[in-house]
């Protein structure tokens, strides 16, 4: 870029509210705001000041649109590495709308998704891997992820990264000093491959942890299934802590699927009230049967939700042993506060099918065993994953494509070194493509292609 434009865009949400922003970037960002000025607020700003407070008016015809703070972030010290200026007017439906409309015309471009942090990434202000972390911290949808994004954004991920590449950078220069001198004999130093495989280990690591990652965006999908009346939406409505789903005595009530959000220890659990299980009586609740078996599908926790006044029927077993060995279910024996606490409550159902699933008492009336359950469902949405909040992981797929490949290289130059250095120039060919996938997820390697995709991810003013 020889000449970057100056760019502007409104970085707060629309909407009411009491402040808006309007941000300015790029070698003219003082003089378009210098425009919008009176002269005397106009001349502080050219003459050094970083913060004032100023009427702002329109550059053509002069009219006041609005006052409030100007703040001067002077190239390099700004988050894009160029000059900065911020505009805090009032918000509103029209007023940051009109004082952006203001900056346009007095000489600013409207910035495309993602522009500043693009231009903060050039200026070498982050990596590529903090940008993607800004985005999971706007738009992380639980504390997991916001927490994960904020210790990226110090530069942990981007330093294990660099390190990792630094390993390898010296295990090349030991194979180069085998190519260069063939007839010497060179030896590699003792723990040369030793040292590789750590580097493969941690990357091995990190593929990992992109589940935990995956959880973190996305969270976990349960869906509760039962026949009609044993308590679903009941049961839902508790979890919630809210009245949500309609609750009645009337078998079919929920013939549709109601969904709704809590939090499990840091990300979001989905949970999917559904119609009943059992063949319906009319086409109404026949679509909701049919949605009910689709929900289920895609859930990744199914909550069997049985009455435990009831023996266990024949459609409960059947998807009881349809689910039984999937690992993604969770039994709850609701209206517990239906059978006296005394009685040996499992013979109460006499099932032998139902011990295997170790359910849990609960009753949606009284919350009992509510706490045990939403424990159980963490446990069992957390069975694959190391769901540390403390411990990296990767949140990106664009990171973890490339872990995948830089493991690749790393596995067939491990098969190939085996214990010599023969052909010690392949094995530093590999060595060197699994060092380059590592600069490109902090992006010291990138195509204008893989920034035009992270960047458009961006919502317009960061
Ligand atoms: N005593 C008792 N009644 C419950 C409990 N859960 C649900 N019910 C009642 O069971 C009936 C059916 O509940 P509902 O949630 O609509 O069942 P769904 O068809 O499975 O969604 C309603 O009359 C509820 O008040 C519970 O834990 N204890
Ligand atoms: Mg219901």
């Amino acid at each position: 870029m020889t000449h970057p434009s100056t760019i502007a865009a409104l970085a707060t949400a629309p909407g009411v509210s009491a402040v808006a922003v309007i941000r300015l970037s790029g070698p003219e960002a003082l003089a378009v705001a210098a425009r919008l000025l009176p002269e005397r607020a106009a001349q502080r700003l050219e003459g050094g000041a970083i913060r004032l407070f100023s009427l702002f008016r329109d550059p053509a015809s002069g009219e006041h649109l609005d006052q409030g703070l100007i703040h001067v972030f002077r190239a390099p010290r700004s988050s894009t590495g160029e000059d900065v200026v911020e505009l805090h007017g009032h918000g509103g439906r029209v007023a940051p709308r009109r004082l952006l409309d203001a900056v346009l015309r007095a000489g600013a471009r409207h910035a495309e998704p993602g522009a500043f942090t693009r231009r903060a990434l050039l200026n070498g202000k982050i990596d590529l891997v903090q940008a993607e972390a800004l985005l999971d911290l706007i738009e992380a949808p639980a504390e997991g992820l916001h927490r994960q994004a904020v210790y990226q954004l110090t530069g942990a991920l981007s330093r294990k990264i660099a390190g990792l590449r630094e390993s390898l950078v010296r295990a090349m220069a030991h194979l180069e000093l085998a190519i260069d001198f063939p007839e010497d004999d060179v030896r590699a130093p003792a723990g040369w491959r030793e040292g590789v495989t750590d580097v493969r280990h941690e990357v091995a690591r990190l593929i990992e942890s992109f589940r935990t990652g995956e959880l973190l965006r996305h969270g976990v999908r349960v869906a509760l299934a039962g026949l009609p009346n044993v308590g679903k939406s009941s049961l839902f409505n508790c979890m919630l802590g809210e009245e949500r789903a309609i609750v009645s005595t009337q078998p079919g009530t929920t013939r549709d699927a109601i969904e709704a959000e809590i939090r499990l220890d840091g990300f979001a659990c989905r949970l999917v009230d559904t119609a009943g299980l059992r063949e319906a009586r009319d086409e109404v609740e026949a679509l909701g049967v049919e949605r009910t078996r689709r929900q289920v599908q895609a859930a990744q926790i199914v909550l069997v939700v049985l009455d435990a006044t009831q023996a266990l029927r024949e459609d409960e077993r059947a998807l009881l042993r349809e689910l039984k060995d999937s690992g993604r279910v969770v039994v709850a024996l609701n209206k517990s506060d239906m059978v006296p606490k005394d009685s040996d409550r499992l013979d109460h159902i006499k099932t032998g099918l139902l011990i295997n699933f170790d359910p849990l008492w609960v009753s949606a009336v009284s919350g009992e065993g509510r706490e045990a359950l939403l424990r159980r469902l963490l446990r069992v949405a957390t069975l694959d994953v190391r769901f540390t909040p403390e411990e990296l992981a990767v949140t990106r797929l664009r990171q973890r494509h490339l872990l995948a490949s830089c493991l690749q290289h790393l596995d067939r130059m491990l098969t190939k070194s085996a214990e010599t250095l023969e052909l010690p120039e392949l094995l530093a060919a590999d060595l060197r493509d699994a060092a380059d996938d590592l600069s490109s997820i902090v992006g010291v390697i990138s195509s204008d292609d893989v920034l035009d995709r992270v960047f458009s991810q961006f919502c317009i003013g960061k």
